[in-house]
This record gives C-alpha cells, structure tokens and sequence, in this order.
C-alpha cells in the first residue's frame, strides 16, 4: 500500500524526497522511477474520494525504517513514502527537523488523527510503532498483559539491539582508519552475541516475542536480527531464533515492506572516494546544532 507520492501534498511537491539531486546517474534512474510514482498517484487522486493520504512515512531503507514499512504494510493503511535521504543530509533541514528533532529517520505525520486536530507528527521507530498499533488496533497486543509484553519488547529492541548492532557496524566499518578498534570490536562483537542469546531464550518457548501473537515486537527485531550474517553471527547457534525469522519471512507483508525503497540504496564499493568521505562527514561524529542565541525561556 506504499505509494511514493509528492502531487497529494503541496509541502512535498517536486521530488517527494530531501536531499539534492546527486550524480547524473541516479537523477536519470530517479527520473525512471517517477514515471512508477506519477502514474501511481494520478491513479490515487482519481480512485479516492479524499485528497489526502493519512500517514507520511519520512524512510530510508534502512532497518529502522524498515520497522515502519513492514507495519504499514501489515495494517494495510495507504501512506506515502517521503524519502529522507541520509546520505545527502536530508536529516538536517529545517523542515525535517521540526518532525524528528533528533535528526534520525524513520518519522510520521498523520494527517488524520485521533482528536481532528493538526497533523500530528512521532518521530523514533519505536513511537512510531506504537502510535500506528494503537490508532488501528493492531498487531500492539491485546489486554494489559499482552500491551506491556509488547511494549517491553520494542523497548528492548530500541535500547539494545538496535544501537548495539548499529555501533559494531560503525567500528567494523572503520577497519584501522582511526587506529586500533580491537577493544571497541570486542565488546561490540560479545555484546550483539549476548543480544541474539536474549532472543534465543525468549523465542524457546514462545512462537513470537510477546507471546503467541505476532505484533509490533517481531517487527521491530526483524529488519535487524536479518543481518546476522554481516553482523558476525552464526544463526545457527541461535536456532530459536532462527526458527522465528524463517517463519516471519513468509510474511508477504513484511516481506512488502521489507523491499520498499530497495531500489534507492547505494552500492557504496561504486562511490567515488569524494562521495564516501562527504557521507562520512556528514555521518560521523556529528555534535550539538546550536539553539538561538537569545529567547526562549531565559527572558
Ligand atoms: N532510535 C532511532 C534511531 C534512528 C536512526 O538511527 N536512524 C538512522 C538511519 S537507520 C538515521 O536517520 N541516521 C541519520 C544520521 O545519522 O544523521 C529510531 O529507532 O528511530
């Protein structure tokens, strides 16, 4: 139900994504794919008889983003697809900014909330999860019980296993560019292996994270327990696990929401060394943006 759209939202009109054009090749591959997002939202204006569709989805195809993808897909809500492209420091703008301050994609903005009120915007994977279980009634549990075994579960994907796996990438990455990351590496390395025992133990005697329901938990642990193989782990030692993720990708939802926006990931081994080092820059060791100078609640 994913629709790349910017015609339906005159703030997204042009290219229904941030960042600026890049390399000729990928404006001609982009310019290939709007025929596909045209032709799909001419197709929405003339088959619905609101304007709008409900949820903008801010994504990159990473697997925070994935998380969302795969739920959208799973509620079988319409909802568009802003491509917030990290690499180019889409995270950055203004506009962006005042949706997710944390400058971090995944993010939403519903434009049919709850109250009838504004557009009401959640940034953070896990929220966002959240916020779309609870505004369709799915997939987030059911009964106190359920709930806060659900609840649980995201949380612990977004504290633990997300940023562990995130960080082990990035000192892996590094090689010995910034010196010796043995130690980093290590602790990084036992720390995802533990992460996939949590798991293994979890899913021994449970069909699914928070039980026997599959619910927002398992879709927010899949996009990122897929990689294990370039995560350094053999799933074979995990073999609940394993069970679970077999099981899960025969889901054709999530196996939907786990290909959108494939097409706009790059190869970075075809990158110029100019292009990597202007991603790194702008990915790595990013500090505090200053907040205006004077205001606020200072006077
Ligand atoms: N805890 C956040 C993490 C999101 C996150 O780290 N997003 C990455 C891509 S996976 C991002 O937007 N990175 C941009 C940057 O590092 O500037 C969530 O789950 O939403």
């Amino acid at each position: 139900m994913a629709g790349v759209v910017d015609a339906l939202t005159p703030k997204h009109k042009g290219s229904g994504r941030y960042g600026d054009a890049g390399s000729a090749k990928r404006t001609a591959l982009l310019a290939l794919r709007s025929w596909a997002r045209v032709e799909f939202s001419l197709n929405r204006i003339w088959n619905s008889t609101s304007t709008r569709i409900m949820i903008d989805l801010h994504y990159w195809p990473t697997p925070n983003g994935k998380k969302l993808t795969i739920l959208l897909e799973e509620c079988g809500i319409d909802y568009t697809v802003i491509y917030c492209e990290i690499g180019r420091g889409a995270q950055f703008e203004d506009e962006f900014l005042r949706i997710s301050p944390n400058n971090r994609m995944p993010a939403i903005v519903d434009h049919d909330p709850r109250d009838n009120g504004k557009p009401l915007s959640v940034f953070e994977s896990g929220a966002c999860m959240m916020y779309l279980a609870e505004k369709t009634g799915q997939f987030g549990g059911s009964g106190q019980r359920e709930k806060w075994e659900v609840y649980q579960w995201v949380m612990w994907q977004m504290a633990n296993q997300g940023p562990k796996i995130g960080e082990r990438g990035h000192f892996a990455r590094l090689k010995d560019s910034q010196g010796d990351q043995s130690y980093a590496l290590r602790r990084f390395n036992d720390e995802v292996h533990r992460l996939y025992g949590v798991m293994n133990n979890r899913l021994y005697d449970r069909r699914y994270l928070a039980g026997d329901n599959y619910t927002i938990a398992d879709m927010a642990c899949y996009p990122w327990s897929v990689g294990w193989e370039a995560q350094g782990i053999d799933i074979n030692e995990f073999k609940y696990v394993k069970r679970w993720l077999c099981e899960l990708a025969q889901r054709p939802a999530l196996k939907r929401g786990m290909d959108v926006g494939s097409e706009m990931r790059q190869d970075h081994s075809q990158l110029s060394e100019k292009e990597v080092s202007h991603i790194i820059s702008l990915l790595y060791n990013q500090r505090a943006r200053p907040a205006p100078e004077h205001g606020g609640l200072l006077e």
